[in-house]
């Protein structure tokens, strides 16, 4: 029988490249979607027509427990969240809520749903989970690079959710012997990431400007270094993390970091311009507590898991630059949702 998966977050962009995934390892997939009319949802059935969708909501206790109830999957991604960092300034309890105590109603859905009680041991038949933690959670860093053991000093009211997701995740494992893991994944992008986030506001920004679309790019703190990597890539190491025989967490990156600037300049140049005629810098756009520097190391995953990344920094922003050429040029609305590649 095809082993079953649920994922939270299937409209996200991590979503639709774990379900594209797992349906060629032969998973049958369900993708946990809210709302009553989610236009985000439909647009995920264009390109995954074979994935099944299951109502429910992060910040409701009971749909969880209803939906897997209805799906009893075998595997359990957990990627739903309020992902861009900037919003949870803005909106800080609704990120605790979701990207933070959603976790909670998760790991409870699975542990009422499983029978599993204080003293369980077994770990036999029981649902694996993963969370989709993050390398906000090192924000200021105390070491580079950051792996499994490096300390946490989150720098928003999102690295801080995160780190309860986490430590709950980690909590659950060990009272209940859960097996359940926690992915610590550095920035992954992709054409079908976000328009908020800074790799597609910049590539989007060229793909523009060489279209004449636009006439400038107007961006926060370019000295920010971040290790990028290709979104497929990290959500193959998602899966791996779950086939291994005992559940412990992993750290996935590059090992390799850029700078916001080097990002900018390989995205214009990509699209055949000179970033500094168009780029202006916007103090509006800096975050009341950044994070400076996030560097991987990746051991772990690669002597572990056999985990690799297989799509260079260059080669990730031009193939972002490309896409994004492509959807302009023939009329698509990335501020709409309306397409992806
Ligand atoms: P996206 O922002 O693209 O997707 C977030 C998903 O969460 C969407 O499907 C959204 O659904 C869903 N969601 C939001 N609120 C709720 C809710 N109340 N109940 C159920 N679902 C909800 O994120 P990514 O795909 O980039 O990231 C996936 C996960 O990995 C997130 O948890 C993110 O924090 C984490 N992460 C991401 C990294 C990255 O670089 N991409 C790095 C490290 C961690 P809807 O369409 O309905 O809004
Ligand atoms: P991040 O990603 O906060 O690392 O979180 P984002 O792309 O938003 O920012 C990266 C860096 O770029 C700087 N920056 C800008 N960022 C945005 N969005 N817009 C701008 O105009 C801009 N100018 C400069 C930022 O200050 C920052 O330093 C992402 C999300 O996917 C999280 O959910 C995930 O957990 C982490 O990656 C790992």
């Amino acid at each position: 029988m095809a082993r079953r998966a649920l994922i939270t977050g299937i409209t996200g962009q991590d979503g639709s490249y774990l379900a594209e995934h797992l349906l060629a390892q032969g998973y049958e997939v369900w993708g946990l979607a809210r709302g009553q009319a989610n236009p985000r949802v439909s647009r995920m059935r264009k390109l995954l027509a074979d994935v099944q969708v299951v109502r429910g909501d992060l910040l409701d206790q009971g749909s969880l427990i209803s939906a897997v109830e209805r799906v009893q999957p075998d595997e359990v991604y957990n990627l739903g969240a309020i992902s861009f960092v900037p919003m949870s300034w803005e909106q800080a309890e609704l990120t605790a809520e979701v990207t933070g105590m959603g976790v909670l109603r998760m790991l409870e859905a699975i542990r009422v749903c499983s029978g599993v009680s204080r003293g369980s041991s077994s770990r036999s038949g029981q649902i694996r989970f993963y969370q989709a933690s993050s390398s906000e959670m090192f924000g200021q860093v105390t070491e580079t690079p950051q792996n499994e053991r490096t300390g946490f000093h989150p720098r928003s009211p999102y690295g801080v959710a995160k780190a309860y997701g986490h430590f709950l995740t980690q909590n659950y494992r060990e009272s209940y012997g859960m097996y359940a893991v926690s992915g610590i994944l550095f920035n992954h992008e992709s054409p079908r990431r976000g328009a908020e986030f800074v790799t597609r506001k910049v590539t989007l920004g060229a793909a523009r400007i060489k279209l004449g679309l636009a006439t400038e790019l107007r961006l926060g703190n370019l000295e920010a270094r971040r290790d990028w990597g290709f979104a497929g890539d990290y959500v193959r190491a998602m899966h791996l993390m779950l086939q291994a025989a005992a559940p412990e967490d992993y750290v996935i990156g590059t090992g390799r970091m850029k700078s916001v600037r080097d990002l900018v300049e390989a995205a214009f140049t990509a699209a055949g311009l000179d970033w500094e005629q168009y780029v202006v810098l916007d103090q509006t756009l800096h975050r009341p507590a950044e994070v400076d520097l996030l560097c991987a190391d990746p051991k772990k995953a690669r002597v572990q898991l056999g985990w690799e990344p297989t799509v260079s920094f260059d080669d990730l922003v031009a193939m972002m630059v490309e896409s994004d050429l492509r959807l302009l040029s023939n009329g698509g609305d990335p501020d709409q949702d309306s397409s992806w590649p």
